[in-house]
């Protein structure tokens, strides 16, 4: 079933061409410093705010944030779990993924079955997504015992969305790891997004508004950034961002 907030994103897509998200990790901000960094990137046109991180682990924090969160902006709250920890009852909705390039059972259908009854009982919208792990992929590849995809093997990052796509998950998210040195280069975001048929989000290392048009232009309909909104000039980097992929044509 496709929920409200959803909709609400492939609206978005449809209406604006390509949408940014906020990333907010919860182990770098207390509840005040996430507020006020939403509270700057929703004004400047991010269309939704994730909450989530590689090794994050205290549930009791990750409430308290999403609550901050919810207080000042109106945008959907999205988790972006990397355990069952990552649940937190307060958002309004929750990527259902699976990381399709782990060698673990664990993060392939393990985690996402200790976690569903509690998204049940939490009346959370979950999003089936499945996430795939490219290039140096960094902490989030460790943690997910993942295979990482080399940036020059895009038929395999192909195969790894279209199973995706084929097993019934409603977007792709090619991620190079938070911080990468290199995002996803617009070669392989090219390969992949040509041939699904469901939204992709990129993220990993994206710092400027030339690497956003560019994995944009290259057929990202959700661009994700997070360290760059952990800056002071959050407004700035968000707003010209969102110009830039605002409409943009592949
Ligand atoms: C989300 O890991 C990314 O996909 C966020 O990466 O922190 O490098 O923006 P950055």
């Amino acid at each position: 079933m496709v929920g409200a907030v959803e909709r609400y994103l492939i609206e978005k897509i449809n209406y604006d061409g390509a949408i940014h998200i906020t990333l907010i990790d919860p182990e770098n901000v207390t509840p005040p410093k996430a507020a006020l960094i939403t509270q700057k990137a929703v004004s400047s046109g991010t269309s939704a705010i994730m909450v989530g991180g590689s090794t994050f682990i205290s549930v009791r924090h990750l409430d308290e944030i999403v609550k901050a969160i919810k207080r000042v902006v109106k945008v959907p709250v999205i988790l972006f779990p990397n355990n069952v920890t990552g649940i937190s009852r307060y958002a309004d909705a929750i990527w259902f993924m699976s990381l399709i390039n782990s060698v673990d059972p664990y993060f392939l259908i393990g985690a996402q079955v200790l976690g569903a009854p509690l998204i049940k009982k939490y009346a959370l919208e979950a999003i089936p997504m499945g996430y795939i792990i490219v290039g140096e992929g960094g902490t989030a590849s460790i943690i997910g015992k993942a295979i990482p995809i080399p940036y020059d093997k895009p038929e395999i990052a192909v195969a790894h969305a279209l199973a995706g796509q084929y097993l019934g998950m409603r977007f792709i998210y090619l991620e190079a790891g938070s911080g990468a040195r290199e995002p996803v280069p617009p070669e392989l975001i090219r390969a992949v997004s040509v041939s699904i048929e469901v939204p992709l989000i990129v993220g990993g290392g994206i710092k400027t508004k030339e690497q956003a048009l560019a994995a944009a232009s290259a057929g990202a309909k959700i661009i994700v950034t997070g360290n760059v909104v952990e800056d002071d000039n959050v407004e700035n980097k968000v707003s010209e961002i969102v110009r830039c992929i605002k409409n943009c044509k592949h």
